[in-house]
């Protein structure tokens, strides 16, 4: 059995929405986004810095949101939401899933620092102003990419999952500007998902 470590609000979200995309049976263990949880010993001893998602497996126990949506696919799902590695299409999705992580998380990361975590007498307006810049540069090209097409790489694929949760942060954030047309009409897109619905709704 699955057994997903959740805590809402998170990029825990990402990997229920993967498993109910997917039908695949799981538990939840439903934490709260506080240090209570999420540092106690016994979540520490499932992710060292006390992080969410984590997900076990019987003797497997993985952190790293990709990690683990690439680990679902190809131990559960023989290969399911991703196009097969000759497909042409495979190298745009390899781009997008990783681009979460890489490009547009980390000024979100700032960005929920900056505004929601620090006490006001401890936020930096400089570097508040630095990431939304670079967020707003990093979502370019997926607007872009976006154009004319519903998903990423046209069909619905863990990619989406990976970025359009991401994306759905940046917008929740008042970071995806109307200017941004085709990017609003996707995180719309993805939020209307009846297994998005789910995954968010689970907070
Ligand atoms: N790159 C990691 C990031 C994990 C991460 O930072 N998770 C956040 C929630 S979105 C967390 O658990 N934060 C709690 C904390 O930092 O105390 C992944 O994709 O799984």
């Amino acid at each position: 059995m699955l057994t997903l470590h959740f805590a809402p609000n998170s990029r825990a979200g990402r990997i229920l929405w993967l498993l109910e995309e997917l039908s695949l049976p799981y538990e939840l263990n439903q934490m709260a986004f506080h240090p209570s949880d999420l540092k106690s010993e016994a979540h520490r001893a499932r992710h060292p810095l006390g992080r969410v998602p984590v997900l076990d497996d019987g003797e497997v126990s993985l952190y790293e949101s990709g990690a683990i949506v690439e680990y679902v696919l190809a131990r559960h799902k023989n290969g399911g939401l991703k196009p097969e590695v000759n497909d042409p299409l495979f190298p745009e999705f390899l781009q997008w899933f990783h681009y979460c992580e890489g490009m547009v998380m980390p000024p979100v990361n700032t960005i929920v620092v900056q505004t929601l975590l620090l006490p006001p007498d401890r936020r930096d307006e400089t570097a508040l102003g630095q990431a939304q810049r670079l967020l707003t540069k990093a979502l370019g090209p997926v607007n872009d990419a976006l154009e004319g097409r519903e998903y990423l790489i046209g069909d619905f694929s863990a990619a989406d999952i990976m970025l359009g949760h991401a994306c759905f942060m940046a917008n929740r954030l008042g970071c995806v500007s109307d200017d941004m047309s085709a990017l609003k009409a996707y995180v719309t897109r993805v939020s209307q998902r009846p297994a998005f619905k789910i995954a968010i709704e689970t907070q």
